[in-house]
């Protein structure tokens, strides 16, 4: 039987491209997103051009019954998940932290710390009954370092890091493998979220660089999914070429 994996944040992005690299390897899909139109049209898409079957599912990772809500989703379609990639995240604003809005950062707080929770709380007990299962989190460069005007988000990815390592512990006598990808710049709709739509503005940040794209690091995913079973990366940090670390690019200006 199709292995079946549940993507949150599927409708853009990282999100959209793991949709597609594992609908490529007939995995069975759950997407989800809030955005109900974009996610349809992968739907139709994948199913049309893979042969497989997409579920979506409109939901925001924000709403405290999105795991609960999910589970339910999965249960009246009798669908038991192989693979949960929590991905749903996004960053807003770059202000100091003394000019900090209260608004962007629970933005940030709700959706890439409290939004992986409630996923992860539903999901995990679904996985120890079936008794496999695998969490793949995407965290970042900036869970591992920090960077001007990143503060509150740094901050969400740090947690993602320190989540990975704990759910990892807590489901460890369960057999469920517990994996972190934190990639560094990729162009999708990220910076445009960030930058509250100035699109100008987004641009410059892969100015003279060739960044990640969301299938490179869809590739990465697809790896870390498919070792043997006895086999868990717990952490893989990618970045592109041009990138060193969180704060140190090389542009080529020309
Ligand atoms: P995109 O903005 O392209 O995609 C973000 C996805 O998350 C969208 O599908 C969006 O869907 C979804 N999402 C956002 N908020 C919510 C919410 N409240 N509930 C449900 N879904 C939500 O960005 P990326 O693909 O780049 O980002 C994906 C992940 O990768 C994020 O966790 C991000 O932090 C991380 N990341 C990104 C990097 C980059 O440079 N791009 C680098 C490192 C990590 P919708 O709006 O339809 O809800
Ligand atoms: C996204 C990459 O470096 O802008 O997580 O934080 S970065």
């Amino acid at each position: 039987m199709n292995k079946t994996v549940i993507i949150t944040g599927a409708s853009s992005g990282i999100g959209k491209a793991c949709a597609k690299r594992f609908a490529k390897e007939s995995w069975q899909l759950v997407l989800t997103a809030r955005r109900t139109e974009k996610l349809a049209a992968i739907k139709a898409q994948l199913e049309s051009e893979y042969g497989i079957k997409v579920f979506t599912l409109t939901q925001d990772v924000r709403n405290e019954n999105s795991g609960n809500d999910l589970v339910a989703f999965l249960k009246q379609h009798n669908i038991q998940p192989d693979l949960l990639i929590n991905n749903a995240g996004l960053a807003v604003g770059t202000n100091p932290l003394q000019e900090g809005i209260v608004d962007d950062w629970e933005r940030m707080i709700d959706t890439n710390v409290k939004g992986l929770l409630y996923i992860s709380r539903a999901i995990a007990p679904m996985m120890i009954a079936q008794q496999r299962g695998h969490i793949i989190n995407i965290g970042s460069i900036a869970g591992k370092e920090v960077y001007g005007g990143g503060n509150v988000y740094c901050a969400t990815k740090h947690a993602v890091d320190a989540l990975t390592k704990a759910m990892r512990i807590d489901l460890l006598p369960h057999g469920i493998r517990v994996s972190q990808v934190a990639p560094g710049a990729a162009e999708t709709e990220f910076s445009i979220v960030r930058f509250k739509g100035d699109e100008q503005r987004a641009k410059n940040v892969y100015k003279g660089i060739e960044p990640l794209a969301g299938g490179d690091i869809a590739d990465a995913i697809w790896y870390v999914a498919n070792t043997p079973p006895h086999v868990n990366i717990n952490d893989l940090v990618i970045t592109c070429t041009n990138q060193a670390n969180a704060t140190t690019f090389y542009r080529n200006e020309n």
